[in-house]
């Protein structure tokens, strides 16, 4: 039987790369530019499975096509609101993501973050590499304290908690947390979390709040003015989620007439273009997307991407149908 033929939409690590190699029939992406969309519509005429990622816009557009070949696209990461899942149910195409083996690392990288904002650190980095450092001083940029302070986690899933553990059992931080549904008592025991009923109810609590609810138009400005403005005025708002979740014009506002202490962002709402409002900020930390930029949650990503495929063209369920 012929092997599934199989496109990649970008680089991955290589030991995977190697991996499908063998098992499918696979295009790889070795020059790593993203598609465009006519692109994406004629590799739905063409392969059994397409391996998208973030970059890969997958609205109705790139989806537009009659009797496609394709019948499964298994993301390459946790999030999947680039991908326009009507459109896909549509055609009948299952949709696979990588939930659990990036949640350390996506949790690693909120606390760089935090940590980085609280303690100006992108500040002085920048002054000493502008050659600006004249010494110590005791006054000298100087920030905020983290260990013990309140943390506010809005989506208290798998990313959520591998936060609250860090902050709470690394940093003695109390943790607040707000969640679509009600966590089991055992996982909020975890790290004596306390779950509150609304976003509104916890932001007036936390020195820092820090986001893991998924993207996509349902928490499209989650966070608006009228929310930051319950922020109180020295917290913190970290987010490693996805970035149509903050509304950046309110953020940009809130940082510059300081009705919040500042904030970390490593997703922007249009990445990679940068709201220009954002990019003047001295209160504000940005990274390029790198919550899942390990060696090992790459390798595991693409892998956990190769067992939903296996899966799938045995006609077992793959374990992470998001559709
Ligand atoms: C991924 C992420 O690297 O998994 C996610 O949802 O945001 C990132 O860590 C990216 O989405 C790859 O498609």
């Amino acid at each position: 039987m012929a092997k599934p033929r199989v496109l990649v939409t970008r680089r991955w690590p290589a030991a995977v790369e190697a991996r499908l190699a063998e098992a499918f029939d696979v295009r790889l992406n070795t020059a790593d530019k993203p598609l465009a969309p006519e692109d994406f519509r004629a590799a739905m005429r063409d392969y059994d499975a397409i391996l998208p990622t973030v970059t890969d816009k997958l609205g109705a557009p790139a989806l537009d096509i009659d009797k496609p070949q394709v019948r499964i696209l298994a993301n390459y990461g946790v999030g999947y609101s680039h991908i326009d899942l009507d459109s896909v149910g549509r055609h009948g195409i299952v949709v696979t993501n990588t939930p659990d083996v990036l949640s350390e690392c996506t949790a690693d990288l909120a606390m760089t973050l935090l940590l980085m904002v609280a303690r100006r650190a992108g500040e002085g980095e920048r002054e000493l590499r502008a050659g600006q450092w004249t010494g110590w001083r005791p006054t000298h940029l100087v920030g905020t304290k983290v260990s013990g302070k309140t943390l506010g986690i809005i989506g208290y899933g798998r990313i959520g908690q591998e936060m609250a553990r860090r902050a709470h059992h690394g940093f003695g931080m109390k943790i607040l947390a707000y969640n679509r549904s009600p966590v089991a008592p055992e996982v909020l025991a975890q790290c004596q979390a306390t779950q509150v009923a609304s976003i509104d109810e916890l932001l007036p609590q936390c020195d820092f709040v820090s986001l893991h609810c998924p993207g996509g138009a349902a928490n499209r400005h989650l966070i608006n003015s009228r929310r930051l403005g319950l922020m109180r005025p020295d917290a913190f708002l970290i987010n490693t989620a996805r970035g149509e979740v903050i509304d950046e014009m309110a953020l940009s506002h809130a940082l510059w007439f300081e009705s919040i202490g500042g904030a970390a962002l490593d997703v922007f709402d249009g990445e990679p273009n940068i709201n220009p409002a954002l990019r003047d900020s001295d209160r504000l930390v940005m990274l390029p997307h790198l919550g899942s930029a390990t060696r090992e949650a790459r390798e595991a990503m693409g892998f956990r991407v190769l067992d939903n495929l296996e899966d799938f063209f045995a006609g077992r369920a793959p374990r992470d149908r998001v559709n």
